[in-house]
Protein backbone atom coordinates (compact mmCIF):
# COMPACT_ATOMS: atom_id res chain seq x y z
CA UNK A 1 0.00 0.00 0.00
CA UNK A 2 2.81 2.49 0.85
CA UNK A 3 4.12 2.87 -2.45
CA UNK A 4 0.69 3.22 -4.11
CA UNK A 5 -0.31 6.09 -1.70
CA UNK A 6 -0.19 8.72 -4.62
CA UNK A 7 0.23 11.30 -1.69
CA UNK A 8 3.95 10.18 -1.16
CA UNK A 9 4.83 9.56 -4.68
CA UNK A 10 6.18 13.15 -4.95
CA UNK A 11 9.09 15.76 -4.04
CA UNK A 12 9.01 16.42 -0.13
CA UNK A 13 8.83 20.34 -1.10
CA UNK A 14 5.49 19.84 -3.08
CA UNK A 15 3.44 19.23 0.08
CA UNK A 16 4.32 22.58 1.09
CA UNK A 17 3.52 24.54 -1.87
CA UNK A 18 -0.26 24.75 -1.80
CA UNK A 19 0.21 28.13 0.65
CA UNK A 20 2.42 29.39 -1.68
CA UNK A 21 0.88 30.76 -4.54
CA UNK A 22 -1.02 33.67 -4.95
CA UNK A 23 -4.34 34.39 -2.86
CA UNK A 24 -7.46 32.61 -4.47
CA UNK A 25 -5.99 30.88 -7.19
CA UNK A 26 -8.33 28.73 -9.03
CA UNK A 27 -5.99 27.53 -11.71
CA UNK A 28 -2.70 26.32 -12.84
CA UNK A 29 -2.13 24.64 -16.12
CA UNK A 30 1.49 23.37 -16.50
CA UNK A 31 2.97 21.87 -19.53
CA UNK A 32 5.75 18.99 -20.39
CA UNK A 33 8.52 19.92 -23.19
CA UNK A 34 11.99 18.29 -24.72
CA UNK A 35 14.04 21.65 -24.04
CA UNK A 36 16.77 20.30 -27.05
CA UNK A 37 19.03 17.78 -25.89
CA UNK A 38 21.45 15.02 -28.31
CA UNK A 39 18.31 14.38 -30.34
CA UNK A 40 16.10 16.81 -32.62
CA UNK A 41 12.81 15.03 -32.02
CA UNK A 42 11.44 12.72 -29.63
CA UNK A 43 9.26 9.80 -29.06
CA UNK A 44 6.10 10.51 -26.37
CA UNK A 45 6.10 7.05 -24.84
CA UNK A 46 4.93 5.63 -21.59
CA UNK A 47 2.45 8.13 -20.30
CA UNK A 48 -0.20 5.29 -20.22
CA UNK A 49 1.54 3.34 -18.00
CA UNK A 50 1.45 6.03 -15.47
CA UNK A 51 -2.33 6.80 -15.92
CA UNK A 52 -3.53 3.26 -15.26
CA UNK A 53 -0.89 2.07 -13.08
CA UNK A 54 -0.74 5.64 -10.72
CA UNK A 55 -3.65 7.82 -11.51
CA UNK A 56 -6.83 6.59 -12.39
CA UNK A 57 -9.48 5.22 -10.46
CA UNK A 58 -10.07 5.82 -6.72
CA UNK A 59 -6.66 6.29 -6.17
CA UNK A 60 -7.09 8.68 -2.46
CA UNK A 61 -8.66 6.94 0.08
CA UNK A 62 -8.95 8.32 4.04
CA UNK A 63 -6.44 5.27 5.09
CA UNK A 64 -3.42 7.12 2.59
CA UNK A 65 -4.06 10.16 4.31
CA UNK A 66 -3.61 9.20 7.53
CA UNK A 67 -0.26 7.49 6.62
CA UNK A 68 0.27 10.51 4.58
CA UNK A 69 -0.66 12.69 7.49
CA UNK A 70 1.87 10.54 10.01
CA UNK A 71 4.79 10.61 7.54
CA UNK A 72 4.92 14.54 6.39
CA UNK A 73 4.67 15.36 10.48
CA UNK A 74 7.82 13.45 11.53
CA UNK A 75 9.49 14.39 8.25
CA UNK A 76 8.89 17.98 8.49
CA UNK A 77 9.18 18.19 12.39
CA UNK A 78 5.61 19.41 12.62
CA UNK A 79 1.70 18.69 11.54
CA UNK A 80 0.93 21.89 9.53
CA UNK A 81 2.98 21.60 6.54
CA UNK A 82 1.08 18.61 4.93
CA UNK A 83 -2.50 19.41 3.85
CA UNK A 84 -4.89 17.19 5.39
CA UNK A 85 -8.33 19.25 4.33
CA UNK A 86 -7.20 19.18 1.03
CA UNK A 87 -6.97 15.68 0.53
CA UNK A 88 -10.21 14.73 2.26
CA UNK A 89 -11.64 16.98 -0.09
CA UNK A 90 -10.93 15.36 -2.86
CA UNK A 91 -12.13 11.86 -1.29
CA UNK A 92 -15.58 13.88 -0.43
CA UNK A 93 -16.26 16.25 -3.61
CA UNK A 94 -14.26 13.43 -5.80
CA UNK A 95 -14.81 9.34 -4.15
CA UNK A 96 -11.00 9.94 -4.44
CA UNK A 97 -10.72 10.31 -8.00
CA UNK A 98 -8.22 13.38 -8.99
CA UNK A 99 -9.68 16.26 -10.40
CA UNK A 100 -7.17 17.18 -13.67
CA UNK A 101 -7.50 16.94 -16.92
CA UNK A 102 -4.33 15.52 -19.09
CA UNK A 103 -3.72 16.42 -22.80
CA UNK A 104 -1.25 14.45 -24.45
CA UNK A 105 0.57 13.66 -27.91
CA UNK A 106 -0.40 10.07 -29.32
CA UNK A 107 2.22 7.49 -27.73
CA UNK A 108 4.62 6.75 -30.57
CA UNK A 109 4.71 10.06 -32.11
CA UNK A 110 8.02 11.45 -32.88
CA UNK A 111 8.15 15.48 -32.46
CA UNK A 112 10.87 17.79 -32.50
CA UNK A 113 11.94 19.32 -29.29
CA UNK A 114 10.82 22.39 -27.74
CA UNK A 115 7.26 21.82 -28.35
CA UNK A 116 4.37 20.92 -26.15
CA UNK A 117 3.96 17.14 -25.76
CA UNK A 118 1.70 16.97 -22.57
CA UNK A 119 -0.50 19.34 -20.70
CA UNK A 120 -1.97 19.20 -16.72
CA UNK A 121 -4.63 21.29 -15.34
CA UNK A 122 -6.75 20.80 -12.32
CA UNK A 123 -10.67 20.52 -12.83
CA UNK A 124 -11.88 21.53 -9.86
CA UNK A 125 -10.81 25.38 -8.72
CA UNK A 126 -10.02 24.46 -5.21
CA UNK A 127 -7.67 21.86 -6.77
CA UNK A 128 -5.10 24.02 -7.94
CA UNK A 129 -2.65 23.00 -6.18
CA UNK A 130 -3.10 19.50 -6.69
CA UNK A 131 -1.68 20.09 -11.49
CA UNK A 132 2.18 20.21 -9.62
CA UNK A 133 1.73 17.98 -7.20
CA UNK A 134 1.62 15.12 -9.91
CA UNK A 135 4.94 16.41 -11.78
CA UNK A 136 7.05 14.26 -9.96
CA UNK A 137 5.17 11.10 -10.63
CA UNK A 138 4.55 12.45 -14.49
CA UNK A 139 7.87 13.86 -15.56
CA UNK A 140 9.30 10.29 -15.07
CA UNK A 141 7.65 9.74 -18.24
CA UNK A 142 11.27 11.11 -19.71
CA UNK A 143 12.61 7.41 -19.18
CA UNK A 144 10.46 5.42 -22.05
CA UNK A 145 10.53 8.92 -24.37
CA UNK A 146 14.48 9.00 -23.89
CA UNK A 147 14.60 5.52 -24.29
CA UNK A 148 12.12 5.10 -27.57
CA UNK A 149 14.33 8.20 -28.38
CA UNK A 150 17.82 6.61 -28.82
CA UNK A 151 16.22 3.60 -29.99
CA UNK A 152 14.19 5.04 -32.70
CA UNK A 153 17.55 7.20 -33.52
CA UNK A 154 20.20 4.19 -33.87
CA UNK A 155 17.45 2.40 -36.10
CA UNK A 156 17.43 6.00 -38.29
CA UNK A 157 21.55 5.46 -38.55
CA UNK A 158 20.84 1.20 -39.50
CA UNK A 159 18.90 2.20 -41.72
CA UNK A 160 21.24 4.66 -43.53
CA UNK A 161 23.20 1.62 -43.58
CA UNK A 162 21.29 -0.92 -44.48
CA UNK A 163 20.45 0.67 -47.37
CA UNK A 164 23.80 1.60 -48.89
CA UNK A 165 24.90 -1.97 -48.52
CA UNK A 166 22.41 -4.56 -47.76
CA UNK A 167 18.61 -5.12 -46.99
CA UNK A 168 17.06 -2.81 -44.83
CA UNK A 169 13.50 -4.47 -44.54
CA UNK A 170 16.17 -6.64 -41.73
CA UNK A 171 15.97 -3.60 -39.58
CA UNK A 172 13.46 -4.42 -36.89
CA UNK A 173 16.22 -7.73 -35.58
CA UNK A 174 19.39 -5.31 -35.70
CA UNK A 175 19.15 -3.80 -32.09
CA UNK A 176 18.30 -6.37 -29.82
CA UNK A 177 18.26 -5.56 -26.23
CA UNK A 178 20.21 -7.16 -23.55
CA UNK A 179 19.64 -4.18 -21.27
CA UNK A 180 17.61 -6.04 -18.20
CA UNK A 181 20.62 -6.48 -15.96
CA UNK A 182 21.96 -3.18 -16.04
CA UNK A 183 18.99 -1.10 -14.69
CA UNK A 184 18.25 -0.06 -11.64
CA UNK A 185 14.85 -1.58 -11.27
CA UNK A 186 12.07 -4.02 -12.37
CA UNK A 187 10.11 -1.34 -13.26
CA UNK A 188 12.96 0.33 -15.76
CA UNK A 189 13.58 -2.37 -17.40
CA UNK A 190 9.78 -3.02 -17.89
CA UNK A 191 8.81 0.43 -19.12
CA UNK A 192 12.76 0.33 -21.09
CA UNK A 193 12.07 -3.09 -22.64
CA UNK A 194 8.98 -1.71 -23.99
CA UNK A 195 10.48 1.44 -25.50
CA UNK A 196 12.61 -0.01 -27.39
CA UNK A 197 10.03 -2.69 -29.25
CA UNK A 198 8.36 0.67 -29.96
CA UNK A 199 11.08 0.94 -32.91
CA UNK A 200 13.13 -2.69 -32.83
CA UNK A 201 11.53 -6.67 -32.38
CA UNK A 202 14.88 -8.41 -30.78
CA UNK A 203 14.97 -8.50 -27.36
CA UNK A 204 15.70 -10.29 -23.90
CA UNK A 205 14.41 -7.72 -21.38
CA UNK A 206 11.33 -10.28 -20.73
CA UNK A 207 9.52 -7.76 -18.51
CA UNK A 208 9.07 -5.59 -21.30
CA UNK A 209 6.80 -8.18 -22.89
CA UNK A 210 4.51 -8.59 -19.81
CA UNK A 211 4.31 -4.57 -19.20
CA UNK A 212 3.14 -4.28 -23.09
CA UNK A 213 0.52 -7.01 -22.32
CA UNK A 214 -0.46 -5.11 -18.99
CA UNK A 215 -0.93 -1.56 -20.27
CA UNK A 216 -1.55 -1.79 -23.69
CA UNK A 217 -4.06 -3.81 -24.36
CA UNK A 218 -2.62 -6.58 -26.10
CA UNK A 219 -2.25 -10.59 -26.28
CA UNK A 220 0.18 -9.96 -29.41
CA UNK A 221 3.71 -10.70 -29.13
CA UNK A 222 5.83 -7.80 -29.51
CA UNK A 223 8.78 -8.95 -28.34
CA UNK A 224 11.27 -12.05 -29.52
CA UNK A 225 14.62 -13.97 -29.43
CA UNK A 226 16.57 -17.29 -29.94
CA UNK A 227 18.49 -19.86 -27.66
CA UNK A 228 22.01 -18.10 -27.05
CA UNK A 229 24.54 -19.37 -24.97
CA UNK A 230 26.74 -17.16 -22.14
CA UNK A 231 29.45 -18.01 -21.12
CA UNK A 232 28.53 -20.12 -18.05
CA UNK A 233 27.18 -22.60 -20.60
CA UNK A 234 30.86 -22.97 -22.58
CA UNK A 235 33.24 -22.75 -19.86
CA UNK A 236 31.79 -25.08 -17.47
CA UNK A 237 32.95 -27.56 -20.45
CA UNK A 238 36.30 -26.69 -19.35
CA UNK A 239 38.94 -24.75 -21.68
CA UNK A 240 40.37 -28.23 -23.74
CA UNK A 241 36.17 -28.70 -24.40
CA UNK A 242 35.08 -25.17 -26.10
CA UNK A 243 34.43 -27.29 -29.14
CA UNK A 244 32.33 -30.01 -27.89
CA UNK A 245 30.38 -27.00 -26.03
CA UNK A 246 30.32 -25.42 -29.27
CA UNK A 247 29.02 -28.51 -30.72
CA UNK A 248 26.48 -29.55 -27.99
CA UNK A 249 24.75 -25.91 -29.26
CA UNK A 250 24.29 -27.25 -32.62
CA UNK A 251 23.17 -30.26 -31.51
CA UNK A 252 20.80 -29.35 -28.96
CA UNK A 253 19.34 -26.75 -31.57
CA UNK A 254 19.43 -28.45 -34.60
CA UNK A 255 17.63 -25.63 -36.74
CA UNK A 256 16.84 -22.23 -36.85
CA UNK A 257 19.07 -19.02 -35.13
CA UNK A 258 21.27 -20.35 -32.33
CA UNK A 259 23.84 -17.08 -31.00
CA UNK A 260 27.30 -18.40 -29.35
CA UNK A 261 29.61 -16.18 -27.26
CA UNK A 262 32.84 -17.08 -28.83
CA UNK A 263 35.47 -15.25 -26.57
CA UNK A 264 35.71 -17.63 -23.43
CA UNK A 265 39.21 -17.94 -24.77
CA UNK A 266 40.72 -16.38 -28.00
CA UNK A 267 37.72 -15.77 -30.49
CA UNK A 268 39.97 -15.58 -33.12
CA UNK A 269 40.92 -19.18 -32.86
CA UNK A 270 37.25 -20.12 -32.20
CA UNK A 271 36.07 -18.62 -35.63
CA UNK A 272 39.19 -19.94 -37.63
CA UNK A 273 39.89 -23.09 -35.97
CA UNK A 274 36.56 -24.16 -34.02
CA UNK A 275 33.97 -22.62 -36.45
CA UNK A 276 35.95 -22.56 -39.43
CA UNK A 277 37.50 -26.30 -39.73
CA UNK A 278 36.30 -28.43 -36.26
CA UNK A 279 33.25 -27.58 -36.62
CA UNK A 280 32.36 -26.56 -40.50
CA UNK A 281 30.74 -28.63 -41.97
CA UNK A 282 28.22 -29.41 -39.04
CA UNK A 283 27.48 -25.35 -39.17
CA UNK A 284 27.26 -26.30 -43.14
CA UNK A 285 24.80 -28.95 -43.04
CA UNK A 286 22.75 -27.71 -39.59
CA UNK A 287 19.36 -26.13 -40.66
CA UNK A 288 19.51 -22.70 -39.96
CA UNK A 289 22.09 -19.71 -38.69
CA UNK A 290 24.54 -20.28 -36.36
CA UNK A 291 25.49 -16.43 -35.00
CA UNK A 292 28.66 -15.89 -33.18
CA UNK A 293 29.07 -13.47 -30.56
CA UNK A 294 32.28 -11.94 -29.80
CA UNK A 295 32.11 -9.70 -26.74
CA UNK A 296 35.51 -8.33 -26.03
CA UNK A 297 38.48 -5.82 -27.39
CA UNK A 298 37.84 -2.98 -29.28
CA UNK A 299 34.55 -3.62 -31.16
CA UNK A 300 34.79 -2.23 -34.71
CA UNK A 301 38.24 -4.37 -35.11
CA UNK A 302 37.05 -7.43 -33.15
CA UNK A 303 34.13 -7.24 -35.35
CA UNK A 304 36.29 -6.94 -38.90
CA UNK A 305 38.30 -9.49 -38.06
CA UNK A 306 35.84 -12.21 -37.28
CA UNK A 307 33.42 -11.32 -40.28
CA UNK A 308 36.77 -11.46 -42.53
CA UNK A 309 38.08 -14.94 -40.80
CA UNK A 310 34.05 -16.49 -41.32
CA UNK A 311 34.54 -15.15 -44.85
CA UNK A 312 37.58 -16.87 -45.24
CA UNK A 313 35.97 -20.10 -43.76
CA UNK A 314 32.24 -20.34 -45.09
CA UNK A 315 32.49 -18.00 -47.70
CA UNK A 316 30.71 -15.19 -48.81
CA UNK A 317 28.55 -13.67 -51.78
CA UNK A 318 28.89 -10.29 -53.55
CA UNK A 319 25.70 -8.31 -53.40
CA UNK A 320 23.49 -6.11 -55.68
CA UNK A 321 25.49 -3.30 -54.45
CA UNK A 322 28.65 -4.60 -54.27
CA UNK A 323 28.73 -5.25 -50.82
CA UNK A 324 30.17 -8.64 -49.59
CA UNK A 325 27.35 -10.89 -47.45
CA UNK A 326 28.60 -13.84 -45.40
CA UNK A 327 27.55 -17.46 -46.15
CA UNK A 328 23.72 -17.56 -45.00
CA UNK A 329 24.33 -20.35 -42.50
CA UNK A 330 27.26 -17.57 -40.25
CA UNK A 331 26.29 -14.14 -38.81
CA UNK A 332 27.97 -12.00 -36.19
CA UNK A 333 26.31 -10.57 -33.21
CA UNK A 334 28.28 -7.83 -31.38
CA UNK A 335 26.78 -6.95 -27.89
CA UNK A 336 29.86 -5.38 -25.68
CA UNK A 337 30.70 -1.65 -26.33
CA UNK A 338 27.60 -1.19 -28.17
CA UNK A 339 26.35 2.50 -27.88
CA UNK A 340 24.96 4.99 -30.76
CA UNK A 341 28.44 6.23 -31.59
CA UNK A 342 30.34 2.69 -31.86
CA UNK A 343 27.29 1.59 -33.80
CA UNK A 344 28.05 3.53 -36.49
CA UNK A 345 31.99 2.75 -36.51
CA UNK A 346 31.41 -0.46 -37.11
CA UNK A 347 28.95 -0.50 -39.64
CA UNK A 348 31.35 2.23 -41.12
CA UNK A 349 34.58 0.46 -40.58
CA UNK A 350 32.74 -2.87 -41.96
CA UNK A 351 31.28 -0.68 -45.07
CA UNK A 352 35.01 0.73 -45.73
CA UNK A 353 36.06 -3.00 -46.05
CA UNK A 354 33.14 -4.02 -48.47
CA UNK A 355 30.70 -6.13 -46.14
CA UNK A 356 27.48 -5.01 -46.07
CA UNK A 357 25.50 -4.37 -42.39
CA UNK A 358 23.69 -7.68 -43.05
CA UNK A 359 26.28 -9.29 -41.76
CA UNK A 360 25.68 -8.06 -38.20
CA UNK A 361 23.33 -7.36 -35.54
CA UNK A 362 24.03 -5.54 -32.30
CA UNK A 363 23.00 -5.97 -28.67
CA UNK A 364 22.65 -3.51 -26.51
CA UNK A 365 22.65 -2.84 -22.86
CA UNK A 366 23.53 -0.24 -20.77
CA UNK A 367 23.38 2.05 -22.89
CA UNK A 368 20.15 1.56 -24.01
CA UNK A 369 18.25 1.29 -21.01
CA UNK A 370 20.63 3.29 -18.30
CA UNK A 371 23.22 5.10 -19.34
CA UNK A 372 20.77 7.71 -20.06
CA UNK A 373 19.01 10.78 -17.92
CA UNK A 374 16.61 13.68 -17.85
CA UNK A 375 19.03 15.66 -19.47
CA UNK A 376 19.80 13.24 -22.23
CA UNK A 377 16.36 15.23 -23.74
CA UNK A 378 16.10 18.18 -21.45
CA UNK A 379 12.41 17.31 -20.28
CA UNK A 380 10.49 19.75 -18.04
CA UNK A 381 7.71 20.36 -16.91
CA UNK A 382 6.28 23.94 -16.05
CA UNK A 383 3.46 26.36 -15.70
CA UNK A 384 3.06 28.08 -18.24
CA UNK A 385 -0.80 29.42 -17.27
CA UNK A 386 -2.40 30.73 -13.69
CA UNK A 387 -5.76 31.68 -13.10
CA UNK A 388 -6.04 33.83 -9.67
CA UNK A 389 -9.42 35.33 -9.18
CA UNK A 390 -11.01 34.65 -12.55
CA UNK A 391 -8.35 36.30 -13.98
CA UNK A 392 -6.60 34.06 -16.56
CA UNK A 393 -2.47 35.14 -16.73
CA UNK A 394 -0.11 33.72 -18.80
CA UNK A 395 2.81 32.31 -16.76
CA UNK A 396 6.61 31.70 -17.71
CA UNK A 397 9.93 31.67 -16.27
CA UNK A 398 13.39 33.23 -18.49
CA UNK A 399 16.61 32.87 -16.02
CA UNK A 400 19.18 35.27 -17.20
CA UNK A 401 20.97 32.47 -16.19
CA UNK A 402 20.08 29.99 -18.55
CA UNK A 403 17.99 31.17 -21.99
CA UNK A 404 17.93 27.63 -22.55
CA UNK A 405 15.33 27.41 -19.25
CA UNK A 406 13.23 29.96 -20.71
CA UNK A 407 9.64 28.53 -20.70
CA UNK A 408 6.67 28.64 -23.01
CA UNK A 409 3.52 31.06 -21.79
CA UNK A 410 -0.46 30.55 -22.27
CA UNK A 411 -2.67 27.38 -22.72
CA UNK A 412 -0.93 26.11 -25.35
CA UNK A 413 -1.66 23.32 -28.39
CA UNK A 414 0.24 21.75 -30.47
CA UNK A 415 -0.58 22.12 -34.68
CA UNK A 416 0.90 20.02 -37.61
CA UNK A 417 0.94 21.91 -41.09
CA UNK A 418 2.67 18.77 -43.32
CA UNK A 419 4.89 17.23 -41.57
CA UNK A 420 6.32 20.24 -39.60
CA UNK A 421 4.66 20.73 -35.69
CA UNK A 422 4.61 24.00 -34.17
CA UNK A 423 3.27 24.94 -30.68
CA UNK A 424 0.82 27.85 -30.70
CA UNK A 425 -1.78 29.43 -28.14
CA UNK A 426 -4.85 27.34 -27.63
CA UNK A 427 -6.67 29.85 -29.44
CA UNK A 428 -5.25 30.19 -32.11
CA UNK A 429 -6.25 28.40 -35.46
CA UNK A 430 -5.72 24.40 -36.16
CA UNK A 431 -6.41 21.15 -34.27
CA UNK A 432 -4.57 20.30 -31.65
CA UNK A 433 -2.43 16.73 -32.16
CA UNK A 434 -2.75 16.64 -28.14
CA UNK A 435 -5.86 14.23 -27.12
CA UNK A 436 -7.31 14.38 -23.49
CA UNK A 437 -6.28 10.59 -21.77
CA UNK A 438 -7.35 11.55 -18.78
CA UNK A 439 -9.96 13.35 -16.94
CA UNK A 440 -11.47 13.26 -13.21
CA UNK A 441 -9.97 9.89 -12.43
CA UNK A 442 -10.78 7.92 -15.67
CA UNK A 443 -8.51 7.25 -18.30
CA UNK A 444 -10.52 8.75 -22.35
CA UNK A 445 -7.70 7.17 -24.62
CA UNK A 446 -5.51 4.34 -24.32
CA UNK A 447 -3.02 3.14 -27.20
CA UNK A 448 -2.72 -0.47 -28.00
CA UNK A 449 0.86 -0.78 -28.11
CA UNK A 450 0.15 -1.64 -32.55
CA UNK A 451 -1.09 2.07 -33.05
CA UNK A 452 2.01 3.29 -30.59
CA UNK A 453 4.32 1.52 -33.09
CA UNK A 454 2.62 2.92 -36.23
CA UNK A 455 3.22 6.37 -35.08
CA UNK A 456 6.50 5.54 -34.56
CA UNK A 457 7.22 4.01 -37.86
CA UNK A 458 9.89 5.84 -40.06
CA UNK A 459 10.06 3.60 -42.47
CA UNK A 460 7.51 4.39 -44.39
CA UNK A 461 9.41 8.35 -44.42
CA UNK A 462 12.66 8.77 -43.82
CA UNK A 463 16.08 8.00 -44.90
CA UNK A 464 18.46 10.38 -46.36
N1 LIG B 1 21.46 -12.37 -24.83
C1 LIG B 1 20.59 -13.12 -29.71
C2 LIG B 1 19.66 -13.47 -28.63
C3 LIG B 1 20.12 -13.00 -27.29
C4 LIG B 1 22.02 -11.61 -23.82
C5 LIG B 1 21.16 -11.06 -22.89
C6 LIG B 1 23.02 -10.06 -21.77
C7 LIG B 1 21.58 -13.12 -27.09
C8 LIG B 1 22.18 -12.86 -25.88
C9 LIG B 1 22.41 -13.48 -28.21
O1 LIG B 1 21.89 -13.61 -29.45
O2 LIG B 1 23.61 -13.68 -28.07
C10 LIG B 1 21.66 -10.30 -21.86
C11 LIG B 1 23.88 -10.59 -22.73
C12 LIG B 1 23.37 -11.34 -23.74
Amino acid sequence: MTNRNLILLTDSYKASHYKQYPPKTERIYSYFESRGGVFSDVVFFGLQYYLKEYLEGEVITKAMVDEAEELYAAHFGNKFIFNRAAWEYIIDAHRGRLPLCIKAVPEGLAVPTHNVLMTVENTDLNCYWLTNYVETLLVQVWYGCTVATQSREIKKLMLRYLDETGSPEQVNFKLHDFGFRGVSSVESASIGGAAHLVNFMGTDTVAGLTFIQKYYKTTEMFGFSIPAAEHSTITSWGRDNEAEAYRNMLRQYPTGLVAVVSDSYDIYNACDKIWGEQLRNDVLERDGTLVVRPDSGNPKDVVLKVVSILGEKFGYETNHKQFKVLNPKVRVIQGDGVNYDSIGDILETLKQHGWSSDNVAFGMGGALLQKLDRDTQKFAFKCSSATVQGEELDVFKSPVTDNGKLSKRGRLKLVRDGNRYQTVSANSAGDDVMQTVFENGVTLKEYTFSDVKTNADIQAHVVA
